[in-house]
């Protein structure tokens, strides 16, 4: 038994370190043209770049995520979308209309209650920094890629009888863009470096030192910009100008590049210091370094994030490029397909360590990717679904620490959020409404079909509650989690109404993203709030808030919970049972409760269940890109992983750009991180309180394993081994003592080991296997056969 328990313990190594050399590298055959498609995305969280790769020129299209038009400062005004007289008569009023005539047309109330939004600004691009090379002729073996492994891009061709690299990476450690410019002679590197800024800010440029450097404020609201790029060669000549440099004969090149502005996330100024002073520190830093040093810091500190996870689907390296991989994505070839959706995975975690690190931003529309001043929804965060959904991987997927600067950003909301709760509804606590920005926009717009989405505050609470279960870091619990939950359940105790048809407590005036007539009590609003006011009863004993929580419990209680079931089986999106079979809208928002929520389970909620089914049924498998990655995670909720791994199809297939950006149309980041968080949601959920291992398998992922996804409970790590799809084993590594239990895959054929403690037994109840894991020790759940 030992011996095969041993081989089974190798076994997990061999799949891992198999998984791992497959690598997870994005590559094509020639330069991009189009940005949104093709080029290639690098970025440390606060910067983000574009490579091209063109021969001729080389563009490194870049981001500061700070760099926003609009807020205080701002020519056409800023009032963070707050009325200065209370409008919370007009919202009674509107109340009262829809409790006489039980709907409202979305354009009569956003002509009472929506406002034209003044200085919500936009999130704008930086610049280029330009490479010019001299003409090659005769390009050959050009091989343009993003190794995800590593978070290097790389460019290489042979032209003249010559090899040529370029790398790129955007370093979290030292707040740099890194490149490097090589050729195989010696004395072949020859290139002429400049920034091109634009015109919609005051620019000085100068040139010392092979360092150019550009720095003035947006026209808009005055916001200070700073950039640099510091040009280093070995061998070779320097020649500059006042806003180029040149080098001619070298062996090779580096080029380091950084930016930042007079931003600061705090309400209600938002401006801190000049950012000259640590552009130049980080540019003097960096240049005192290495390329090798700075690269090897770099490699360290993404693959600390990166590789705790892998996924093997019984991919191979596929033997062509990543466009046409997804050009024949779905025409017979399982393998490439099998490779396609390995890396798409993987591309999602890398997304997020790319765009969204500590004391930076959270990750935007765009993650931190924008080549435009005008950008599509104005590069903002949109908080009725894309904010959440970019989140929905960081703790399945083992990077919570990706997090940190939502809860930063959420925090800076409070202050704005608790006026325009108080402003616009009349009521405590604090929410927000549609969309914000990076000036604590938390009042609302005049766009009639989505201004009015007065949830945001109470979903975004979820996200906190959530990093509570998967770390059960009570610290976190009490400092930052529970005052954000606390006001946002605040918030919905005063704003709740009495629905007279039925006495219970209703949202109202309430609207079902993006569709449908004003009514009380939407299932998704109702849904949102359950959700809150659930987690705060659950946690408020725990934070000595035994009172609040009784209050809160008292209106759970009357609360309409947002689940019926209407005429045709369906889940109802509205209180009155109207829905429209053939309604293919995105967004189907009045599933929350069975994700991103957990009120309807397959085990509590039968009868829900298959409503919920019956309505994704209808809406159908289409859908913008974000609106079929939350299908994906719905149908894993369902625990019909065929349908699920459909959806992730549909998605690549028509959702998808060459360069695997997720597209809406335009490209959105969104669907990119929550298909990553669906296919974690395949291969193991935790939502219940309890561990599902492969809830969701599909047909074509029969065998396979995955390593280091994580579960809810104190830093449980879980590793997954199957075959034929059925589990062969799980191996649970939980970082200090955390119950366990788990939702045996079939009863009787499989057991929960502890490999330090073989003699303990666990405790069984109907399909549940439970105990108390111990600090330090691996648990098992293997088939009693393999034994
Ligand atoms: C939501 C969606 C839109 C779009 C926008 C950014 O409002 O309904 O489709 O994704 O966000």
């Amino acid at each position: 038994m030992l011996a095969r328990l041993l081989v089974l313990t190798m076994c997990f190594a061999t799949t891992a370190s198999f998984a791992d050399i497959v690598p997870n590298v994005l590559w094509y055959e020639q330069p991009a043209t189009d940005w949104e498609r093709e080029a290639l995305p690098i970025g440390n969280g606060a910067l983000g770049a574009m490579i091209f790769g063109s021969a001729s020129q080389e563009r490194v299209q870049f981001n500061e995520e700070t760099l926003w038009t609009g807020g205080p400062g701002s020519k056409s005004g800023y009032d963070f979308g707050i009325p200065s007289q209370s409008m919370a008569r007009e919202v009674t009023e509107v109340a009262a209309q829809i409790e006489r005539d039980h709907s409202l047309e979305p354009e009569h109330v956003a002509a009472r209650l929506g406002r034209k939004a003044r200085g919500f600004g936009e999130y704008q691009t930086f610049g280029d920094l330009l490479i010019d090379f001299p003409p090659t002729a005769n390009v050959t073996n050009y091989r343009r890629e993003l190794d995800l492994d590593n978070a290097i891009a790389r460019v290489t061709y042979d032209a003249d009888e010559m090899q040529y690299q370029r790398e790129f990476f955007a370093s979290y450690p030292d707040g740099v863009i890194g490149v490097r410019l090589s050729a195989s002679r010696p004395g072949s590197v020859n290139f002429r470096v400049r920034l091109a800024i634009p015109d919609n800010r005051s620019r000085s440029l100068r040139t010392v030192d092979g360092r150019i450097s550009a720095s003035g404020a947006l026209h808009d609201n005055g916001l200070q910009y700073a950039a640099g790029v510091q040009v280093l060669h070995d061998g070779g000549v320097r020649k500059q100008d006042r806003e180029s440099v040149s080098i001619v004969g070298a062996n090779s090149a580096v080029l380091i590049l950084t930016a930042g502005t007079n931003y600061r996330l705090s309400y209600p100024v938002y401006r801190g210091e000049s950012p000259q002073r640590a552009v130049t520190q980080r540019l003097d830093d960096a240049s005192a370094r290495s390329f090798e040093l700075l690269k090897e810091r770099h490699v360290k500190d993404h693959r600390a994030l990166f590789s705790r996870v892998t996924l093997d689907l019984g991919q191979q390296a596929p033997q062509v490029p990543t466009d046409r991989l997804l050009a024949a994505y779905g025409q017979g070839n399982a393998a490439n397909d099998r490779a396609l959706e390995a890396l798409y995975f993987q591309l999602g975690r890398y997304l997020l360590i790319a765009s969204s690190r500590a004391g930076s931003l959270p990750a935007n529309l765009q993650g931190v990717w924008n080549h435009s001043n005008t950008p599509p929804w104005n590069g903002d965060y949109h908080v009725n679904i894309n904010l959440q959904m970019n989140y929905w991987l960081a703790e399945t997927t083992n990077l919570a620490e990706t997090t940190a600067p939502l809860f930063d950003f959420v925090d800076a909301l409070v202050a704005p959020g608790t006026k325009a709760a108080k402003q616009i509804v009349g009521a405590g606590g604090w929410t927000a409404f549609l969309s914000t920005n990076v000036w604590g926009f938390a009042g609302i717009i005049d766009w009639p079909t989505a201004f009015w989405q007065p949830e945001a505050g109470a979903w975004l609470a979820q996200h906190y509650y959530e990093r509570y279960r998967f770390s059960l870091d009570e610290k976190f619990l009490r400092d930052r989690a529970w005052p954000v939950m606390k006001g946002a359940a605040q918030f919905w105790l005063d704003a709740l109404r009495v629905d007279p048809r039925d006495n219970k407590l209703v949202v109202s005036p309430s609207y079902s993203p993006e569709q449908g007539p004003f009514t009380a009590g939407a299932a998704m609003s109702q849904q949102i709030v359950f959700d809150l006011f659930t987690n705060v009863v659950e946690v408020a004993p725990r934070v000595g808030e035994s009172q609040f929580g009784n209050e809160v419990r008292a209106a759970l209680a009357r609360l309409d919970p947002g689940l019926r079931i209407g005429s045709w089986g369906q889940l109802q999106e509205w209180k009155q049972d109207v829905d429209d079979r053939k309604n293919d809208h995105r967004h189907v928002s009045h599933l929350f409760a069975l994700h991103p929520g957990r009120q309807i389970t397959a085990t509590s909620s039968p009868q829900f269940i298959d409503a919920a089914r019956t309505s994704l049924e209808a809406r159908g498998d289409g859908g913008t890109g974000w609106s079929k990655a939350w299908k994906i995670n719905f149908w894993a909720r369902l625990h019909d992983g065929d349908r699920a791994h459909k959806l992730l199809g549909e998605q690549l297939k028509a959702s998808t750009l060459p360069n695997l950006f997720d597209t809406h149309p335009p490209f959105q980041i969104d669907g990119n991180f929550g298909a990553t968080a669906g296919m974690a949601e395949m291969l193991l959920q935790s939502h219940e309180g309890v561990m599902r291992l492969l809830p969701a398998l599909p047909k074509s992922w029969a065998s396979g394993s995955a390593t280091g996804l994580r579960a809810r409970g104190g830093g449980v790590a879980v590793d997954l081994q199957w075959a034929d799809r059925e589990l062969i084993q799980a191996r649970i590594v939980v970082a200090g003592s955390t119950p366990l239990s788990i939702a045996m895959p079939a009863l009787d054929e499989y057991l929960l080991i502890d490999q330090q403690d073989a003699g303990r037994k666990p405790e069984t109840v109907l399909d549940v296997t439970a105990l108390m894991a111990l600090p330090g020790h691996t648990y098992f759940v293997r088939r009693r056969t393999a034994l």
